[in-house]
């Protein structure tokens, strides 16, 4: 029998006075809706990591292979559904006078949950990018034969996510940081805090005055400076969490 998830005074008090809010996820949250996190036991296709495969040079040496990875985790999650973290943290936007949610995640499943003001900052695995001209459109086909997909005008199409060694988008890193450094209450859920610049910006929130609060199956290597951090999945502690909230909040 899972122990019962105590939530803590103080994050209740926090929560209840709160209106200025915002949340950082990271894979975790997908997981209980089967999508593969990066560095779990499931992160690996084919004996390549994520890091291996997620480059501008993976994709410029062997376009195919790139493309094949990404088919393979499009085929994955095309009709998984959000899960109940996904759906609370959607609810949240209503709940609060100021929020916003930030994600490393590319699934699209925030979205499907019906978060509207989301900040993608590693792009999104349903958008494709001409690698010549640039432009994006959606694109939800599985690939799994025509790859790589080439562009009307004849140059390929790349995944548009942010791969390692690319920058994230200007606007959303810069709209990330406008919110961080104002909310007073900040959630980091799902992630294990090694990409950077994303895992800083946990430490930023804390240093402009929020109070933080982990939730993680396990710890990160941001957990000591965690003002709470909630041991155990997301789908089971933001749900308790919301419901010990809701006879608080007037
Ligand atoms: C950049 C899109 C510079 C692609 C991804 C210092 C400063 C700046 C950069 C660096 C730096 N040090 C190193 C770098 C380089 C690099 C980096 O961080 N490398 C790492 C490996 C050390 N960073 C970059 O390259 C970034 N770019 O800095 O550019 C620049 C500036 C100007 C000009 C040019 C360049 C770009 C990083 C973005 C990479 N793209 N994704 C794709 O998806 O295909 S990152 C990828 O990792 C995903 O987005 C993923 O979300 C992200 C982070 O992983 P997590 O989400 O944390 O997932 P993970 O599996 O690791 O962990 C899951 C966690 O969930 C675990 O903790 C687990 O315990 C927990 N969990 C599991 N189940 C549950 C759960 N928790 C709760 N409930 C559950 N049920």
């Amino acid at each position: 029998m899972e122990a019962a998830i105590k939530i803590k005074e103080e994050t209740l008090k926090v929560f209840k006075k709160a209106s200025s809010v915002a949340v950082l996820t990271g894979a975790g949250v997908s997981a209980e809706s089967g999508v593969p996190t990066f560095r779990g036991k499931d992160g690996l296709w084919r004996n390549f990591s994520a890091e291996e495969l997620a480059t501008p040079s993976a994709f410029s040496r062997d376009p195919k292979l790139v493309w094949e990875w990404y088919s393979w985790r499009r085929e994955i999650i095309r009709d998984i559904k959000p899960n109940p973290a996904h759906h609370i943290i959607a609810e949240w936007e209503n709940t609060f006078n100021d929020f916003c949610l930030i994600t490393q995640n590319v699934d699209g499943l925030h979205a499907k949950a019906g978060s509207q003001k989301i900040l993608e900052l590693h792009g999104n695995i349903w958008r494709v990018r001409c690698t010549k001209e640039e432009k994006t459109f959606l694109n939800h086909e599985v690939l799994s034969d025509n790859v790589p997909p080439l562009c009307e005008c004849g140059a390929l199409l790349r995944p548009d996510v942010v791969w390692f060694g690319e920058a994230l988008p200007e606007g959303i890193i810069s709209k990330a940081l406008e919110n961080i450094r104002r909310c007073e209450l900040f959630f980091v859920i799902g992630t294990s805090a090694i990409v950077e610049p994303a895992s800083s910006l946990p430490l930023i929130a804390k240093q402009s005055g929020a109070y933080v609060i982990e939730i993680n199956i396990g710890r990160t290597p941001i957990s000591h400076f965690m003002d709470d951090t909630y041991l155990g999945k997301a789908g089971e502690i933001l749900p308790c969490l919301h419901s010990e909230s809701l006879n608080l909040r007037e």
